[in-house]
């Protein structure tokens, strides 16, 4: 991928994927960097995500460009909206949240798309597959983005950083 034109402040990933998902886990380590617009800072880890209150979402595929169609997946874990509103005041004012991975993947998600549930459909960080932990293999911990129908782009495994700005 090209990096010619970018501006220094924006990710790599914001600009396109070449569509070979990274089969390989970037570390062990599955806890989380959410960064919070004023810059303040928790480390999340699983046992944390369990902490909060836990959401199934059923029938999720993974439809990848090139690579063909995985599930339906049930997937377990906790929306994004849920985590955010444990963190951050329902005033608190920003515009998207960032998901980035250990292997600079991520996706940017805007703030309607965050917190809307999309009926049953909601964005999910996901440490469950079909009711079993998932393994750092598959992505623990994983954003899963249930509305999402094509290319996999929103599906990030290893998520490692949530930053809301
Ligand atoms: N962290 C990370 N997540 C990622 C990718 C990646 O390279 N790194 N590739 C994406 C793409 S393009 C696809 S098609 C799916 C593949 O998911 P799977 O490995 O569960 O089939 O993961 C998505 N999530
Ligand atoms: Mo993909």
């Amino acid at each position: 991928m090209s990096t010619a034109g970018h501006t220094h402040d924006e990710p790599d990933w914001l600009h396109g994927h070449p569509h070979e998902p990274n089969p390989a886990p970037p570390s062990d380590d599955a806890a989380i960097t959410l960064i919070l617009p004023d810059g303040e800072t928790h480390r999340l880890t699983v046992d944390a995500l369990r902490a909060l209150p836990f959401t199934t979402v059923p029938n999720c595929y993974i439809v990848s460009t090139g690579h063909g169609t995985s599930g339906p997946f049930s997937f377990g874990g906790v929306t994004l909206a849920a985590l955010l509103a444990a963190f951050l005041p329902d005033e608190a004012k920003w515009q998207f949240v960032d998901v980035v991975s250990g292997d600079g993947f991520g996706a940017r998600l805007r703030r309607e798309e965050t917190l809307d549930h999309a009926g049953d459909r909601p964005m999910l960080l996901a440490y469950l597959v079909n009711g079993e932990s998932m393994t750092r293999q598959a992505g623990l911990v994983r954003l899963i983005a249930p509305t999402e129908t094509d290319d996999a782009l929103k599906q990030v495994k290893w998520v490692a950083q949530i930053v809301v700005k």
